[in-house]
Parts: C-alpha cells; structure tokens; sequence
C-alpha cells in the first residue's frame, strides 16, 4: 500500500456492485477546479474498481443523453440554492448526480463521492447535501526555509530547502489531500519569520510562488504567507516600521500591489507580531489594531485578508510574580480593541489561553469579543502532546472546545457558532490546525497522527461530525474494511488523548515538559523560568489561583462560566488546578483527594497504553508491513516513555506532600 498517497489510496478494494457499472463522467460544467475533479473522481474508480470509465469533460449539459444510457454515470450539474463549496448528490434513474453551484461545491462533491466509495457505500437511493460550515479551513505550517519545520515532527519541509521554494509531485499529493478533506487555505511558512522568509515577499521568489499557487488554486486551495512585520526595515527599504507613518503605509501599498499581482492565488497573509520576540507596533507606541489594519487597508484591493494572531503574551517573566498571568494576556491585549479591526482583518485564536496543552480552558476571547472575525487555531502537531511518537487522537478535544458555550448569545453561542460565523453574522471566520506533516513517507510520522490531519479538515467542514465517525472512516479509507482493525484502530485513537493527558500533568495544570523542545517529562522544568508557565507546587498543595482571590481569570468569561470556574466546589476536575491552588487532601468532584487522583491517573493512563499496545500486537499481519513496523516502533517507545512520566510525577509528588499511595504501588 502506497502511504504517500495517505487515505487516498485507490487501489482495489471491494464495493458495493454498481460501482463496477460506471462507464462515463459528465464533468463539462466548471473550470479548471472541476476539471481536476473530474480526474480525481475517474482516477479513484478505475484504481478501485479495475474499470476506467470515460470522462466526458467538453460535453455540453444539453448533448449527454445523445451519448446513450445515462444509468451508471456520473454526471456534474448545476444546481441553484447551494453555498459555496456545497454539494448535493442523488441518484436518478441509476445515474450518481452530483449538483453544486460552483467549482468548488463540484470538488467536494467529487470528493464525497470518492468517500463513499472507498468505504464500499452503495449508492443507490443515496441523498447527501452538504455546505462547509466554517468559511475558512486553514493549514498553518511552521516550516523554515532551510527546511527544518519549527515543532516538526514528521520530516523536513516538502515546501523548503536550502532557502529554495520546492514545487514538485509532492505539492500536488498534498494539495489533493486537502481538498479531500475541505481544506481551502494554507500558509507555508513559519510564523516567525526571519531571515530568507522576509523575502518571500520579493522578486526572488515569486515564481515558485505562483507555481506553487496555481497547483493550490486548481484545488481551491487559497496559499497564504506568513509575513515579517519587520519586512520594511529587514528588506533594507526604510528605518522605521511604524504603522501610522506615511512613508510605511505607502511602502506596503505597493509591495502588497506588487505581491498581489505576481501571486494572484494568494489569500493573504498570518501575523505573528510582538509576540516571543518577533517585531510589532508596540515598538511604535501603537496598538495591534493600528498595525493589522495598516496592512488591511494595503491588501484590500486584492481580496486579501489579514489574519492577526491573538498569541500575545510577555515572555518574560519572573516567576516570583503572582499577579502577572500569562493566561489573561491575550485576552487582556484585544479585548479593549474590538471592533476596531478593519473588515479584512481576522483575529487568529489558540483554542486555549496558554498554548495547545493536554488540557486547557477554552480561550476567553471567544464570546468576549463580538466585532471583530475571528479563527479558532488549534494545533495538530503534537507539541505538547507526544510529538507524534505517542499516539493523540486530538478530535475529541476540538470537539470540546467547538461545543463551549460563551453564552455571548442566548443560542448559537458555542465557539463552533462563532467561527462559523453564525453568533456575529460574520463570513471571514473559521479555523486553523498547525500541520503536523514533513517529508516523511506516511507524511505525518506516526502512521496513526495522518488521522489528525484527516478529522480537523472533516471537522471544519462539518463540525456535527462525531470523533468517533471520523476516525472510523480515517481506518477504513487508509487500511480497507477489516472489522478487527477497525476496532483495534479506533479503541485506540479514541482513548488516546484520555491515556495522554492521565500521565502528563495532572488536572488541567500543563507544562511538566523538559523546556525548549518540549518533549518528556520534567515537572520543574519551567517553574522557575519567564515563560508565565507555573504549577507552584510546595508541600501542601498545588496549583494557580486565577479565581478573584487571585490573577481573577475566571472572571473573563461570561457567566456562568465564570462563577463554575471561580468556585473549586464547582470547577470541573479536569481544569481545578488551572484555576486553584488546592491542598493535594482536597476532595475532588469525583471523591477522590487530589493526590490520590494524580497516583491513580498514572497508573491507570500507563496500563490503558499498555493494552493499546497489546491490542495493536494482535494486528501483526493486517496491516501493511511497513506502516505495521513503523506503528509498533513508536507504541513500544510510548510504553517505555508513559512509565517515565508516570514515575517522574509520581515521585515527585510524593516526595513534595509525603502522601503515601492508599493502593500501596510502587513510587520511587
Ligand atoms: C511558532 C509556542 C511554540 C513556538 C511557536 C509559538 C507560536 O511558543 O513553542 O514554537 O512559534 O508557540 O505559536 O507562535
């Protein structure tokens, strides 16, 4: 099985009979994005059925009967009433039809047809109408020019080398992967730009550009930028950067008509501004909206949008401070600027307030800010959470966060009701997934993290989508119809995040990793740094207090979610050491004290790995032997490193309160 292809292998497999029957494509009524449609559809059932059939793509709507028996046809039709991007398809008189209103509808209508027929669907009597939910399904890839990936963890760039733009047959795989799952946009560069990136915006490297582009656009894919805020004086052009300056506003009107021009399939650019180190308005005395809508102002001639992230926070702080709280940062640098932005501009969102731990609160500015677009951005590269050697089915969290509700409205007040632009009525919203693939053959490193991939883009299209579904049809797209592997498969994914976070850090605190790469356990590791990151643990308890006692955090959601989170009596288990300091004897809601939980979560989450491993070596022979090898390398690392965690947190929390464990197991 060719794992470069991921789930969309079309080789043959077995499906429902009719599909055998398909003799003609009737694709004549889009441009180029259904053209490749069209290909993309014949491709997958002369792989999977071993019979091509004819792609009838000049064929005029009005001369297809003439051809003959239209039963066992595809036909592409248009039909009026349907959102962009939606699809409609029917069967009539043993023709598949699939109705959209444009070249994008027909694409995901090709792509749902791909689906049904790699999982062996029949498709007769079959109604599917479908629109993409979220406006804006966006890939944000942390990848440098020298082609290393910033929290990389699956290969080197397929975007970068050596300061060179690289367009080959892997950008057309990864941009057929994308649009299989609804994915309309992707910036290719990191987000902290330095160096040969701050000249993606040059001569230098327009072509490659635009190449790159029109691969995209022929997949309605929208390429977008990562940008310098800087670029004016790191380009060598003008000594100041300084939003409300003629000068610069000027020099951004012409770069932005300029890079417009060159690139036309270019949506727009990411910002990463004052934030860690990187360059910003604040150096001006100005705010973010001043510097987001300078260049929003330059870029809306050209459609292009402006997406501004929210990740703004002081990095360094001393960690004797209890009053500065990294947590209430975001909220406390935007809040006051809401609808200040321009039209063109999109506030960028982490799912939570600190940065893609196991486990946080959702961030508050969403159902705070109610004038300005917003995007959720959540991270599929697993930074925090196993770096793609542990397995992290991350969907069930992102489901989580979608379902929150702000309580900004008295209904359609869930994130997934404000990034879809249902709460505040807005069109320039949606959500982004920091991408966990590289060069690597399977793409994603953990053959099982492609999954990740796979159900953020469902998700932001259809977002009623349950975990559970996605990963099902994940397995059996990528490893065929097997009922064994199936529930093998899915036990895992689906208790992996649960594993994950019941031998990481305990109850919503995060940040018990070795500091810089992020990467195992050390429970002090950022305790007495400037990172903002602290568990403050002593002997008697542990945990922040950001109730009004404390950072008053709680209090920057609506209500109710303020008073349940403000109260540890009413704070769910899984965040309490977030929001309190709490001796480790306190009663949690489940009725056991906190340090009982910590033991027992770690036991437990290391004997829930193990039987995942078992349960994965009971597959030996089902799956392909390569991915087989690969998979079973990196479960018996997370066997060995899930112990480390467990006896590093155990101990050390032992050690601190001196609380023997009540089921007698052995802590160090
Ligand atoms: C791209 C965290 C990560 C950084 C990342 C940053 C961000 O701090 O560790 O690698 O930088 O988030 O989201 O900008």
């Amino acid at each position: 099985m060719g794992f470069e292809q991921a789930w969309l292998s079309y080789e043959p497999r077995e499906v429902s009979p009719e599909w055998y029957g398909i003799h003609g494509i009737y694709a004549d009524c889009g441009g180029r994005i259904t053209e490749h449609a069209a290909a993309e559809l014949k491709a997958a059932i002369a792989g999977i059925t071993g019979k091509e059939p004819v792609l009838y793509a000049d064929l005029p709507e009005t001369e297809r009967e003439a051809c003959g028996e239209m039963a066992g046809c595809i036909l592409f039709e248009k039909e009026q009433g349907l959102k962009e991007g939606g699809y409609h398809l029917f069967e009539r008189k043993g023709a598949l039809i699939i109705g959209a209103s444009d070249d994008r509808g027909f694409l995901y209508g090709a792509f749902e047809v791909i689906r049904q027929l790699q999982l062996g669907n029949s498709y007769q009597g079959i109604e599917i109408r479908k629109e993409p939910v979220m406006p804006l399904r966006m890939l944000n890839h942390w990848d440098n020019m020298d082609g290393s990936i910033e929290r990389g963890y699956s290969g080197n760039s397929f975007f970068f080398d050596k300061d060179e733009i690289l367009v080959n047959e892997r950008t057309v795989t990864y941009a057929r992967l994308l649009a299989s799952v609804g994915i309309n946009g992707t910036v290719i560069n990191n987000v902290n730009v330095k160096d040969a990136a701050t000249w993606l915006i040059t001569d230098k490297y327009f072509d490659k550009l635009r190449q790159m582009s029109e691969i995209f656009g022929d997949y309605g894919i929208k390429l977008f930028l990562s940008l310098n805020y800087a670029a004016p004086i790191e380009l060598g052009e003008l000594d100041s950067a300084d939003p409300l300056s003629e000068e610069v506003r000027k020099w951004w009107e012409k770069r932005m008509k300029l890079v417009f021009e060159r690139i036309p399939n270019l949506g727009g650019f990411l910002i990463k501004a004052d934030s860690e180190g990187r360059p910003g308005p604040f150096t001006y005395g100005r705010t973010h909206a001043d510097g987001a809508n300078m260049l929003a102002r330059a870029a809306e001639p050209y459609g292009g949008l402006i997406i501004w992230r929210c990740f703004v926070y002081n990095c360094r702080q001393d960690w004797r401070d209890y009053k500065t709280d990294r947590a209430r940062s975001g909220y406390d640098n935007f809040i006051g600027l809401d609808g200040t932005f321009h039209d063109n501009v999109i506030l960028q969102i982490k799912n939570g307030p600190m940065d893609f731990q196991v486990r946080e609160p959702v961030h508050p500015l969403f159902g705070a800010l109610k004038a300005t677009n917003q995007m959720l951005e959540v991270q599929i590269a697993q930074e925090y959470t196993g770096q793609q050697r542990h397995v992290c089915y991350l969907i069930p969290m992102f489901k989580e966060v979608l379902g929150f509700r702000t309580y900004a409205a008295e209904t359609d007040d869930t994130v997934e009701d404000i990034v879809a632009g249902k709460t505040f009525k807005q069109t320039k919203c949606g959500m982004a997934a920091v991408a966990n693939t590289g060069n690597d053959e399977n793409w994603t490193g953990h053959d099982l993290a492609a999954a990740n991939l796979y159900g953020f883009g469902r998700l932001a299209f259809e977002p009623s989508a349950t975990a559970k579904e996605l990963a099902e049809e994940w397995i059996e797209r990528t490893f065929g119809k097997d009922q064994e592997v199936l529930e093998v498969l899915l036990f895992i994914l689906m208790n992996s995040w649960r594993a994950y976070e019941m031998y990481n850090a305990p109850l919503g605190i995060g940040w018990m990793v070795n500091p810089n790469y992020h990467y195992g356990p050390n429970v002090d590791g950022y305790e007495y740094d400037r990172w903002g990151t602290y568990h403050r643990a002593d002997y008697q308890g542990i945990g922040v207090d950001r109730s009004r006692q404390g950072t008053g955090y709680a209090g920057l959601y609506r209500e109710p979610n303020a008073s349940m989170y403000d109260s540890p009596t009413s704070c769910p288990d899984e965040l309490l050491l977030f929001f309190h300091h709490m001796p480790y004897t306190h009663k949690l809601q489940s009725g056991k004290t906190v340090i009982q939980h910590i033991y027992d979560t770690h036991f437990e989450g290391v004997e829930l790995v193990d039987e995942m491993v078992e349960r994965f070596e009971s597959l030996e022979g089902k799956l392909p032997e390569k991915s087989c090898r690969r998979m079973l390398e990196r479960f018996l690392h997370q066997k060995e490193h899930s112990r480390e965690w467990r006896d590093q947190i155990n101990t050390y929390f032992y050690r601190k309160s001196g609380i023997p464990d009540e089921k007698g197991r052995k802590i160090y």
